[in-house]
């Protein structure tokens, strides 16, 4: 069979794409090469239904030995007892927690998805919503932070059985501890997906939700630097759902609910590519380099933040504790949505995505917000000096969004930084 070149061409448009711009999608980042080595080595021939020793399928020694190392590397990283590395992805995790530990029709609690939440902790539109009854607690209008009181109100009025933490475009620390009490107290099960702050929480820089949560989910590919996929981690303390006490036995019960929610409950075969990928993303994660790398995230994030303040935008909370922040645009430029901020900039070559800000009077579709992280530049090498550069640029495209040589005129000079920073080793 001939080169597929319809395709082959389109890659490496893409990766033309990636090279010459800045990426800003908070939930993006550029894997290593050995990363994707992995991912597209000859593990994705093999079907492993089953775990490491009890298999469906024979001929499975090899990749057992792949997986068993992504166990321990994650468990080293989150100082967890258990992990399972085969969700697909995050919202694939987070199925497989509702599926072990509630039943349909089951009230949990989750951030609110237009203040910042994930799509699977409660969407009407996402299996989280639809088949359990998601209830919602809220960021604070005065300053951005989640509102722990109304969070602590509502788990008391309603008993939900499941409350959980994490957020795909909140900029600060959580209170973990906080929300464990209010859980103990009506006996909820508490779960964190920290998908986001992942690769932060891993390099020490912002606290640890294992210590605090029964089960913490995440994806692997956003700050953490990994093939796209998720997975399951708990740490010494965990759920025990159905009620039934078995003093030594509780961790392995929950653990194989997880692990039969995970295979055969949601998903077949496991990627074994994909997690051969993970275990080498994990162990590049436990480099000290990794912590230097992660502080870098965290200081360009402050200062890219600092500079949009000084600039007069409003970003949500004034300011940020990770790796993204989320600018309301109303205050400077009311009549700008988020959606035509965004194309304006992706023609400039700066990639980002609108986004609902709390208490947004604009829908879904036109926003005013815009969400900005600094994962992906800070892999290419992007120090604090550049994060000021790029609000400049970010801003005279906003001044005349509909301008295609003021646009022409920064994407030029975009591509003229970028060209600094090699991306790819081939
Ligand atoms: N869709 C993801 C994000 O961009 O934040 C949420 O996991």
């Amino acid at each position: 069979m001939n080169r597929d070149t319809q395709i082959f061409d389109i890659i490496a448009r893409e990766r033309e794409r990636q090279m010459k711009g800045i990426e800003l999608i908070a939930s993006e980042n550029f894997v290593s090469d050995q990363v994707l080595e992995a991912m597209g080595s000859v593990l994705t021939n093999k079907y492993a239904e089953g775990y490491p020793g009890h298999r469906y399928y024979g001929g499975c020694e090899v990749v057992d030995e792949a997986e068993n190392i992504a166990r321990d590397r994650l468990k080293q990283l989150y100082d967890a007892e258990y992990a399972n590395v085969q969700p697909h992805s995050g919202a694939q995790a987070n199925m497989c927690v509702f599926m072990a530990c509630l039943r349909p029709g089951d009230k949990f609690l989750g951030l609110n998805l237009s203040h910042g939440g994930h799509l699977s902790h409660g969407s009407p539109v996402n299996f989280s919503g639809l088949v359990f009854q998601a209830l919602d607690y809220s960021v604070k209008e005065s300053d951005g932070r989640v509102d722990y009181d109304e969070l602590e109100q509502k788990a008391r009025a309603e008993r939900p059985k499941l409350i959980i933490a994490g957020a795909s475009a909140y900029s600060r620390e959580w209170d973990y501890a906080r929300i464990r009490r209010v859980a103990d107290e009506i006996g909820a099960i508490f779960m964190v997906d920290m998908a986001h702050p992942a690769g932060l929480i891993a390099a020490g820089l912002l606290d640890n939700p294992v210590k605090h949560a029964h089960i913490v989910t995440t994806t692997t590919h956003k700050t953490l630097r990994g093939p796209r996929g998720g997975v399951i981690i708990m740490g010494k303390d965990f759920p025990n759902p159905w009620g039934k006490t078995t003093p030594k036995g509780e961790i392995k019960m929950m653990s194989a609910l997880l692990d039969s929610a995970v295979f055969p409950g949601t998903q077949g075969g496991p990627l074994e590519h994909v997690i051969a990928a993970k275990a080498v993303a994990f162990g590049e994660a436990l480099d000290p380099s990794f912590k230097v790398y992660q502080a870098q995230v965290k200081k360009n994030a402050a200062v890219m933040a600092q500079a949009f303040v000084d600039k007069g935008y409003k970003v949500i909370s004034g300011g940020t504790d990770n790796h993204c922040m989320l600018i309301d645009l109303r205050t400077k430029f009311p009549d700008l949505t988020g959606k035509v901020a965004e194309k304006a900039l992706v023609a400039a070559d700066i990639t980002t995505n609108k986004n609902m800000v709390p208490f947004d009077s604009r829908s879904p579709f036109q926003t005013s917000g815009l969400r900005f992280g600094t994962p992906a530049i800070t892999t290419r090498g992007l120090k604090e000096d550049r994060m000021l550069q790029i609000v400049d640029f970010i801003d005279t495209v906003l001044h005349a969004p509909e301008s295609e040589a003021n646009i022409a005129a920064v994407r030029a000079e975009v591509n003229r930084m970028m060209a600094n920073y090699p991306l790819f080793a081939w």
